[in-house]
């Protein structure tokens, strides 16, 4: 039980939370992988365009200086990639967990090169919002199944180098202020094939300063009374007022002007799978319920913190409050979700319900439940299979032979047992990162907290 605890928080020093981060980025039909965490000591692949986050975890602070390119406000990288005004550009996460809430793109020009753009000082448009879907579910539920997200540059946007600034909003504690995550992820490209369109300072922000923690958008509960969402921060930018250049592969869809339509889905709310028990105090820690985690639960262990936070849709307890004058619908048009993203180094999962795919574990240890396996040794029983019990004390001792030969034999049995302990003791299988990252989505569902850290 011990190892199994110092597994469970080794796993979690490293991944905090099971995150994704951009593993691919694509543009002008070019792939480029981007760097792990800076707290996960991968490589740091510094001729990646994609400046490195500190942290899988989530921006919470609207306030903070990490809301322009991330947690740990990376600086910059060396890589630097053309892309094409009017083009798409596309984001691979690895494996992406949340599926409620909006997929932003925002550009901003760097006054010089890209690779020395402070993004703290930039003035940020917005180009690409994606939020509901007509079926009431959000993109980013296709991107926790797999999808990569995809925004449309502008095309006769001024050529030049830019940060794009990617942002996944997560809302599924949305409801509770402060509880909004952000996850931004900066990429440094040199904008060409454009024109000569630029935003207007209106439709530029900073970040931080775009957002506030009481925004529409940023403070909403998506399962109560829920039918249109307020997107955050400025109109998109559509680039209109230029004249573009000669349009790369997928030509621009036709966007519409920024009119702002009521949203006219009166479905209900877009909650992938209804939680049972109305909870009156939402915690803020555990995961909500429709998370998809293939991992088997074993047995039943009592939760030691009973209070799951879902609340219930049109919750028993929950005062659905002032129902909301129906939100603008996001103006950027319809959206395109990849279904077939370019063949990348990430296994494609199936989509929903399926269970999450597990990469070929390698170790010939078995993927085991969090509860220790039944062996007395109290050595390492973690990654060890094993299956030959002790052979049971014969019925009766009439015969001292074969009372002896079956304590030789129980004997042998007893050796080959410390024999294996100890053999996992010298040599613990390092176990992929991915079935430490279930473990750690099964702790955190099972006991409400994440795991602890040592
Ligand atoms: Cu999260």
């Amino acid at each position: 039980m011990k190892l199994l605890y110092a597994l469970v928080a080794a796993a979690c020093a490293s991944v905090v939370s099971a995150h994704g981060v951009v593993e691919v980025f694509t543009a002008n039909g070019k792939t480029y992988k981007g760097p792990g965490p800076l707290e996960e000591d991968g490589p740091a692949m510094p001729e990646s365009p994609m400046r490195r986050v500190g942290a899988r975890g989530p921006v919470t602070d609207v306030t903070s200086p990490d809301m322009a390119c991330g947690v740990g406000s990376p600086g910059p990288t060396n890589g630097i990639v053309d892309v094409s005004a009017g083009s798409e550009v596309r984001f691979q996460m690895s494996p992406w967990m949340h599926r409620i809430g909006p997929l932003t793109l925002y550009m901003g020009k760097c006054p010089g090169s890209a690779d020395k753009c402070e993004p703290n000082s930039l003035k940020w448009f917005k180009v690409d919002a994606k939020g509901l879907k007509p079926d009431g579910k959000w993109y980013q539920d296709d991107m926790a199944s797999g999808a990569e997200g995809v925004a449309t540059i502008p095309a006769g946007l001024e050529e030049g180098d830019y940060l794009l600034r990617y942002e996944i909003l997560a809302l599924h504690k949305a409801m509770e202020k402060g509880l909004a995550e952000f996850f931004i992820y900066c990429t440094q490209i040199h904008l060409k094939d454009g024109g000569s369109a630029r935003p207007s300072d209106a439709q530029t922000v900073s970040f931080p300063g775009a957002y506030t923690a009481e925004d529409p958008g940023i403070l909403v509960d998506v399962y109560t009374g829920f039918n249109s969402y307020a997107y955050p921060g400025p109109e998109v930018f559509t680039g209109t007022n230029g004249e573009s250049g000669p349009a790369p592969a997928p030509a621009p869809e036709p966007e519409p002007e920024p009119a702002p339509e009521p949203e006219p889905e009166p479905s209900p709310a877009p909650e992938p799978e209804p939680a049972p028990e109305p909870e009156p105090a939402p915690e803020p820690e555990p995961e909500p319920a429709p998370e998809p985690e293939p991992e088997p639960v074993p047995e039943p262990e009592p939760t030691p913190s009973p209070a799951p936070e879902e609340p219930a849709p049109g919750g028993g307890g929950q005062a659905p409050g002032p129902a909301r004058p129906p939100q603008p619908e996001d103006p950027s048009g319809p959206i395109i979700l990849n279904p077939n993203p370019i063949p990348v180094p990430q296994p494609t999962p199936t989509p929903a319900p399926a269970p999450e795919p597990e990469p070929p574990v390698t170790t010939p240890a078995p993927e085991e439940p969090i509860t220790p396996p039944p062996v007395e040794t109290g050595g390492p029983t973690n990654t060890l299979p094993i299956e030959t019990p002790l052979p049971a004390p014969p019925p009766s001792c009439k015969r001292k032979r074969e009372a002896k030969q079956a304590k030789r034999e129980a004997a042998q049995a007893k050796r080959a047992l410390d024999n294996k302990v100890e053999a996992a003791k010298r040599s613990p299988a390092p176990k992929p990162r991915r079935q430490q990252v279930l473990r750690t989505n099964l702790y955190k569902r099972r006991y409400q907290v994440a795991p602890p850290r040592n």
